[in-house]
């Protein structure tokens, strides 16, 4: 059928890629028209070429979609999720008619957007756009860097492509620039992205606010660039796929001139085939218009099905054709194999974390990114599949692995990744290679700058992604480059995101025992926190509790001199531990006990059972928090009867030392505050701040 600004009329009987074509559009159609909510004009625009791409290219295995060399397909655009749900039921994965029925509805494995390990075959959580363009890229990189490493002469068992189907707010978004940026410099040649180039968002069309010439755009990035100007003409756009696979040094964008609600009346072209369903008058003559049975609703015709499910075969196929060619492997190579699998299963090798460094107060003060550094330098020879680096700070962040060589196009056995100054796309990538599954991604800026790549942290743990973000630099004690440099309210941010475990340890032996926890932490992200400054090292002579207490999230650093219950607990994290052992010793000194507790991740802590936490926290041991951040979040879990010495407004430029003592991070203070928890709870009644950076009060 011809595409046109007018609505289609068919004529002749459909061809059998007609006829599944439709029963894709319709199915999508369908499912949104039931559940009253979705999206269905990037389906009916862009049914042929997922059709071409499904039916043509993609090598997968609906009755296997973990099999590793299958290609990834990643719906970008999100919203268009109900092509992708009828996709994956009409092709055979485990997903029935019924499922479809139940678009969008409470419990169902068809959720609003596609959602990594609730639907078999969703390869991430997308929605957000432009984060799956970006994923995509990361799972590329995933495919060349493991390609280096496995691969042998004779011996291809990492060889499949990556698909992305994006649309026109995916190319807006300013992260397809960075990552398409990336992948062109990477030489990513099986990187192939479709764009659904409709010229309709939200408001209306594109001529509103887009109207660059994209593919000079992504021609300048260094990619190839094809254009197929029939939506429909699954001959041509297959014939645009092969050539993009048979270009492999440069990623591909195909843009497809689609109309989006194709067939439909009244809205094919419209904005308002976007974001709602069609309703019940427009889906008939939507179907009566492309001769479509109008009744009963999601209808699959026999001979559509069938063609369809022929990928279960060719699927089967083509996995035993790669397990044969693995067997053959592992027989030349057995320890290399067995090394794919275990990476493949992020599974980590015996006695990794042997021998991890113990560092003494002769070593300091060090910086805890420093200390990180220096495990990163071990861990990364223990464990080859560690892959990542920095969005141009490695300097700053101690992110490089020496001798392991730069991930480049030259050589994609590299490990440590420049990924340019571009942290929105960083994360992506990492969420990207972390889904890929087969390395450990990791990367590393300033903490402020977290910021920037906030999105791609959410979907982590959204996806349950095991990514590492090292951040240094993490609070005003980083000093002169002032508030713009300084973080404060990041801490708090990051920690509001579910499942993402936060560790901001005080030294350099609990950045040890925090990379420990991150390493060993298969499912969700976690983020160092870092700083730039000296810190003396906790003797574990002293401290012993220090490697068992860090994965507890909170422990007992220092108790009180006498045995039973302290007069108050001072908890603190990070830089602050050092000022909170500081003020217990001066409170000693006027006769009050205080108990230190560190904390360096508020998550692992609320994770622990009652009993520990009462332990560590009695309910009626007054409680002052010490912080160099907001003191929002803290009343949530400590107690009753808090302060917290925190920072309710933003840095300043000054040497950090000054800084912190401005901002009342003193151990004068400390003492101070402390004895203010102790007055206020002998009479009962909280009393004003004494500075805007203390908070008080019952919460
Ligand atoms: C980062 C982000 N911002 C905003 C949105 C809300 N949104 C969903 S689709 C869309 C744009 C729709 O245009 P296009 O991408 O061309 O999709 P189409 O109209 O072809 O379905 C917007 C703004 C989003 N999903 N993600």
């Amino acid at each position: 059928m011809a595409p046109s600004a007018a609505p289609a009329t068919i004529a002749a009987p459909p061809t059998l890629d007609e006829l599944c074509i439709n029963t894709l559009r319709f199915l999508a159609v369908d499912m949104v028209q039931k559940a009253n909510s979705g999206h269905p004009g990037l389906p009916m625009g862009s049914a042929a070429m997922a059709y071409a791409l499904w039916d043509r290219s993609l090598k997968f295995n609906p009755r296997n979609p973990r099999w590793p060399d299958r290609d990834r397909f990643i719906l970008s655009a999100g919203h268009g999720c109900a092509l992708l749900y009828a996709l994956l039921h009409v092709t055979g994965f485990d997903l029935r008619l019924e499922e479809l029925k139940m678009f969008r509805q409470w419990g169902s494995r068809t959720p609003g957007h596609p959602e990594y390990g609730k639907t078999p075959g969703v390869e991430a959580t997308t929605g957000p756009l432009g984060q799956g363009l970006a994923n995509g890229v990361g799972m590329a990189i995933a495919e060349v860097a493991l390609a280096a490493r496995f691969n042998r002469p004779g011996h291809q068992i990492v060889d499949h492509y990556t698909y992305v189907l994006v649309s026109d707010g995916d190319l807006e978004e300013g992260i397809s620039s960075e990552a398409g940026s990336i992948a062109g410099h990477q030489h990513l040649g099986k990187l192939i992205v479709l764009y659904a180039d409709n010229h309709i968002t939200i408001e209306g069309s594109t001529e509103l606010t887009f109207t660059e010439d994209r593919m000079a755009r992504f021609a300048a990035f260094g990619w190839h660039v094809q254009r197929v100007e029939q939506s429909n003409d699954v001959e041509t756009i297959a014939l645009a796929l092969e050539s993009a696979r048979r270009e492999t040094t440069r990623p591909s964008l195909i843009a497809v001139r689609t109309h989006i609600g194709f067939g439909s009346p009244h809205k094919q072209d419209t904005a308002a085939a976007h974001g709602e369903a069609l309703g019940v008058e427009e889906v008939r003559l939507t179907k009566e218009a492309m001769d479509w049975p109008v009744s009963p609703s999601f209808h699959i015709p026999e001979g559509a099905l069938e063609h369809f499910r022929r990928a279960i075969s060719r699927g089967n196929d083509a996995q035993v054709e790669w397990e044969s060619r693995f067997k053959a492997f592992e027989q030349e190579h057995a320890a290399l194999a067995a090394e794919f699998d275990r990476v493949i299963d992020r599974d980590l090798p015996n006695d990794w974390d042997i021998g991890l460094p113990a560092f003494t107060p002769a070593d300091g003060p060090m910086a805890t990114r420093v200390a990180s550094g220096k495990v990163i330098e071990i861990l990364g020879t223990r464990l080859p599949e560690m892959m990542g680096g920095s969005a141009d700070l490695a300097p700053s962040t101690h992110t490089n692995i020496d001798g392991t060589g730069n991930f480049e196009p030259e050589d994609w056995a590299g490990r440590n990744m420049h990924f340019g100054i571009r942290e929105n796309a960083m994360g992506a990538i990492l969420n990207g290679m972390a889904l890929h599954s087969g390395l450990i991604p990791y990367g590393g800026t300033f903490f402020v700058f977290c910021d920037y790549m906030r999105p791609p942290m959410r979907l982590a743990a959204m996806n349950s992604l095991p990514v590492i973000y090292i951040f240094t630099h993490d609070s005003i004690g980083m000093g002169e480059d002032g508030p713009t440099h300084q973080p404060v309210e990041q801490l708090v941010g990051l920690r509001s995101i579910p499942g993402m475990v936060v560790l901001r340890p005080a030294d350099a032996n609990e950045t040890v025992a925090a990379w420990r926890v991150a390493i060993g932490r298969r499912e969700g992200p976690v983020a160092l926190v870092l700083t730039r400054q000296g810190l003396p090292v906790l003797d574990l002579n002293l401290y012993p509790a220090i490697p068992v207490g860090v994965p507890m999230g909170g422990y007992v650093l220092a108790d009180s001199p006498i045995s039973g219950r302290p007069d108050i607990v001072l908890i603190a994290t990070g830089s602050e531990v050092h000022l909170a052992l500081e003020g217990r010793e001066r409170l000693a000194a006027g006769g009050v006990h205080a108990r230190v507790v560190s904390m360096p991740s508020t998550s692992l802590f609320a994770a622990q059972s009652d009993d520990y936490r009462e332990k560590t926290l009695p309910t009626d041991v007054p409680i002052l928090v010490i912080e160099a951040g907001s003191p929002i979040g803290w009343q949530s879990f400590v107690g009753p009867r808090i302060a917290v010495i925190g920072i309710d407004t933003f840095g300043s430029s000054a040497p950090g030392p000054e800084v912190m003592e401005h901002y009342g991070f003193t151990a004068e203070n400390v003492c101070r505050q402390a004895h203010r928890v102790l007055d206020n709870n002998k009479e009962g009644a909280p009393c004003a701040s004494e500075s805007p950076q203390t908070m008080e009060g019952s919460f």
